[in-house]
């Protein structure tokens, strides 16, 4: 191990099943974190231990399996507050992930705060998920989308940012880190800027909350939402958090049972947050898996995977750059885990093919950011991503995958 204060890596390893898989005869090596992660057992048992001993319907039940249920449910929604250093549990509401969580806060508090020529502001690296619910929002009021736009290293151009947010600019959504790029973004910028003219900001933490601490009161964003499957917990299940004086506000998304204070034929009255936003039986396995990814996560400390992944990155962005034939897509100052790139003459799902072969797991396509792939001028791009098990040694395999799928192109080509 080269690195002196990141996480131990080996006994890590060891705490993922998923890790030991042999693909085509070789040892996977897994580098599509980014798309979802690898889950600890800790999770896989948590899930198990839930459908084996406690399985139960959550928030109805006097008996004691679904006490026990609702217990390990609500300690999840604490678990997810202390991850985020929220004020309230209350404002920490269960989705099934990034793209529920936009579509919740478009359809409800977009749709009742803004209006024909107001905007919403979003960047160029944005994923489809933090596009689309906001053009279907200004469809159904009349509003605009303004884009900022980003340079050729994958920043966001910040002056363009100052200057498109103007008074008519009602809501910013932005990518804490951009899934195709690697990208961080300044979010406490961002929002201090917006703020001072009285806009609130949704941070897409998709490719955030997984890789570095995150508090979202020192940051003062109005919401947060992070997938629970990219942060070693399961699929389903995500995060939506919002200012309490937010959520109280906003009308509820979906409707039925649970998110009800009382019900009659004349009137319906609802309940508080989080309960308002999270109709009929929820993804209880879900949240109670996630609940242990959070705990294993915090134990292992953030802090540490930062300077883990950065270290990777650091490797992995030399040893790319040694092959003449890749250019790296995505070059910001402050970056992720994530490695993308195009190959001279390779089409990347030629490459992502061939890699494949060699039991090296990367994405290949436009990764749901097809605006970025045209600001580029690529149809795609190969991605690798790291995570907090992944090793140098990963990274080597995946130069010497890459020097084979150019060699195979060479002899074919
Ligand atoms: N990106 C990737 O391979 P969901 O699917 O709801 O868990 O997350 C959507 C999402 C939103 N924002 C960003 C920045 C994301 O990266 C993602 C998911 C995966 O890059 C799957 S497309």
């Amino acid at each position: 191990m080269t690195r002196a204060a990141g996480p131990d890596i080996e006994r890590l390893r060891a705490d993922f099943p998923g890790l030991e898989r042999q693909i085509y005869g070789k040892p996977l090596v897994y580098l599509d974190n980014a798309a979802t992660a690898q889950k600890p057992r800790v999770v896989i048992d948590a899930v198990r231990r839930y459908y084996e001993e406690d399985c139960s319907n959550v928030h109805r039940g006097v008996h004691v399996l679904s006490q026990r249920a609702t217990e390990r449910y609500e300690a999840s929604r604490a678990a997810a507050r202390r991850l985020i250093n929220a004020a309230h549990n209350e404002e920490i509401v269960f989705v099934r992930g990034v793209t529920e969580a936009v579509n919740l806060v478009a359809q409800t508090y977009g749709r009742t705060q803004l209006g024909d020529g107001d905007e919403v502001l979003i960047t160029a690296m944005e994923h489809h998920s933090n596009i689309v619910p906001w053009q279907i929002l200004c469809e159904q009021t009349g509003a605009m989308l303004r884009v900022v736009p980003i340079d050729d290293s994958g920043e966001m151009i910040f002056s363009e940012f100052e200057r498109l947010l103007g008074s008519r600019t009602r809501f910013v959504s932005i990518a804490h880190a951009s899934n195709a790029l690697g990208t961080v973004n300044p979010i406490d910028r961002v929002v201090s800027v917006a703020h001072a003219q009285g806009v609130p900001v949704f941070v897409d933490g998709a490719q955030g909350a997984p890789h570095r601490p995150v508090d979202v009161q020192a940051l003062d964003c109005d919401f947060y939402a992070f997938s629970g499957h990219k942060l070693y917990g399961p699929t389903g299940v995500g995060v939506l958090y919002g200012k309490l004086g937010l959520l109280e506000a906003m009308p509820p998304y979906q409707s039925g049972g649970e998110m009800i204070e009382s019900v009659s034929f004349g009137k319906t009255t609802y309940a508080r947050p989080p309960h308002k936003f999270e109709a009929g039986t929820p993804n209880i396995a879900g949240v109670i898996g996630l609940g242990a990814a959070i705990d294993y996560v915090t134990t292992i400390g953030l802090e540490s995977v930062v300077l883990h992944e950065r270290d990777l990155l650091d490797y992995g962005t030399r040893a790319l750059r040694q092959i003449d034939a890749v250019r790296l897509i995505g070059t910001a100052r402050d970056k992720t885990g994530i490695l993308s790139f195009a190959i001279d003459g390779v089409h990347p799902h030629d490459a992502g093919t061939i890699l494949d072969r060699e039991g090296i797991a990367v994405r290949t396509g436009h990764h749901c950011a097809q605006p970025v792939m045209d600001r580029f001028g690529v149809p795609a791009t190969t991605r690798a991503s790291f995570g907090i098990y992944t090793t140098r040694e990963e990274i080597d395999a995946l130069a010497a995958g890459i020097r084979k799928v150019i060699e195979v192109f060479a002899r074919h080509g």
